[in-house]
């Protein structure tokens, strides 16, 4: 056998191997490999006038942006259902040692009786004499994950098989109660004087591609639709259309100052809650960690995870469109930094791991700096850094970063971070514009 035709057949096997590795295309974590890449500037309109004043950014170019991130990136997300309800399971006012109230609320989008529903748990002060400030964010594990208390509902839904966090069958058991509750740090956000509201991303879009039969996707077909249309919801806009539901509810609760809910979320989540903050102008406060590409991170980068490998890992996550971009980042219409400059004037906080390489800590700290100019011109004082900071150097501008020693996880270290920049920015937060609220 000829040299080429063993090498032919060797690349063979290791496509048979790991056809993931081979479809997903090359991965690069050499800095002296970036390409050159030039951004879309936030402030020049597609007619190619420049944004000089807020008047022009909020009514045209911001709604221009959004219309672009939903036509090829993220789908187009339905308004508020017409049948939303909600009901409150069970409250508990003696939680956590009687550090805690505990509230379970299960929300229906629609009015059969067996349509997909999803289940909030909320967590606040005690003895609180006013209405609280909340972090918002989908779990990966179910709620009962995010802390070992007992009277956490277990989530009967699906959920990806992971014995050692006891879910079997795809069920979750109670030996996975508390199994993520180092990325919630409850009590912690308890002490400061904050609540904290969590729903299982599950309960919207079950996290595997089905073609979308399962979850709230179906719920909005048209007669004869059966799956989204191209520049449709894929699974994360379903999941940011969930927090906005959560919101919603947040709205309607007395004990809650929904003037100032912080939305956050990691990795999945984080383009998850960037996402829905860029939406829905409700959120106050919204908070990336480690959202890495289609979050944070810079596109055009292409360091780490790129387009091809995430639409071939997760071609359920964006819409359809978005495949088209496969490595043709330079010829999409937005890049990240972008998606940013649709939160602001609120503050953003983005956060990176130092061994997250995957995720690109750089091209997370490069959107942040690329998105300043929107949030200066709207009069804020925007990213006060230029540079990438040094590992655990917190920048708390209104644009917030912080790189963490470390993998790819919620630690405390991040959580005392968002909690600080919460303090700093969500104390005398006015009500945003809801000028785009869904
Ligand atoms: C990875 C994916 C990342 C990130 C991560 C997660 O496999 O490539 O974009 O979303 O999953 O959500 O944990």
């Amino acid at each position: 056998m000829g040299r080429s035709a063993l090498t032919r057949v060797v690349l063979l096997a290791l496509a048979l191997a790991a056809p993931g590795q081979t479809q997903r295309g090359p991965v690069n974590y050499d800095e002296a490999k970036v390409p050159r890449y030039t951004l879309p500037d936030p402030l020049l309109m597609a007619s190619g006038e420049r944004v000089t004043d807020a008047k022009t950014w909020v009514e045209r170019r911001r709604p221009e942006i959004l219309r672009l991130f939903e036509t090829y990136v993220y789908g187009r997300s339905p308004e508020r259902p017409a049948h939303l309800s909600f009901e409150l399971d069970s409250i508990a006012r003696d939680a956590l040692g009687g550090t805690a109230v505990r509230k379970q609320v299960s929300v229906r989008f629609s009015e059969k009786p067996d349509g997909p529903k999803m289940d909030i748990l909320l967590y606040l002060p005690a003895g609180a004499r006013r209405p609280v400030p909340v972090f918002l964010g989908l779990n990966f594990n179910g709620n009962h994950a995010v802390h070992a208390d007992p009277g956490i509902a277990l989530s009967k839904q699906w959920m990806r098989n992971n014995p050692a966090q006891g879910v079997v069958n795809n069920r979750a058991t109670e030996k996975s109660r508390g199994s993520e509750a180092s990325r919630w740090q409850v009590e912690r956000i308890l002490a400061r004087g904050y609540g904290v509201a969590t729903i299982y991303y599950g309960d919207l879009d079950p996290d595997y591609d089905d073609g979308f039969q399962n979850g709230v996707h179906p719920l909005f077909y048209k007669p004869g639709q059966t799956r989204p249309a191209p520049d449709e919801w894929g699974s994360i806009g379903a999941w940011a259309w969930g927090l906005s539901r959560a919101m919603d509810y947040l709205e309607t609760d007395k004990d809650i100052d929904a003037r100032r809910v912080a939305v956050m979320g990691h990795s999945r989540l984080g383009k998850t809650a960037l996402w829905a903050g860029g939406q829905d102008t409700r959120f106050a406060l919204v908070i990336s960690n480690d959202s890495g590409e289609g979050g944070a991170a810079l596109a055009r980068r292409k360091f780490g995870e790129t387009t091809r490998a995430i639409n071939t890992a997760f071609p359920h996550w964006f819409c359809a469109n978005f495949k088209q971009y496969n490595d043709r980042e330079d010829s999409l219409p937005v890049d990240q930094h972008m998606l940013l400059a649709l939160i602001a004037p609120r503050p953003v906080y983005v956060a990176s791991a130092a061994e997250d390489l995957w995720a690109d800590p750089r091209g997370e700290f490069l959107s942040c700096r690329h998105a300043d100019p929107v949030y200066r011109l709207l009069g804020t004082d925007g990213l006060g850094a230029t540079e990438m900071p040094a590992v655990h150097q917190s920048v708390q501008t209104t644009i917030g970063y912080h790189i963490r020693e470390g993998k790819h996880d919620v630690t405390l270290y991040d959580w005392e971070r968002f909690l600080d920049f919460a303090d700093k920015h969500l104390r005398k937060q006015p009500r945003p514009n809801a000028t785009t609220a869904r």
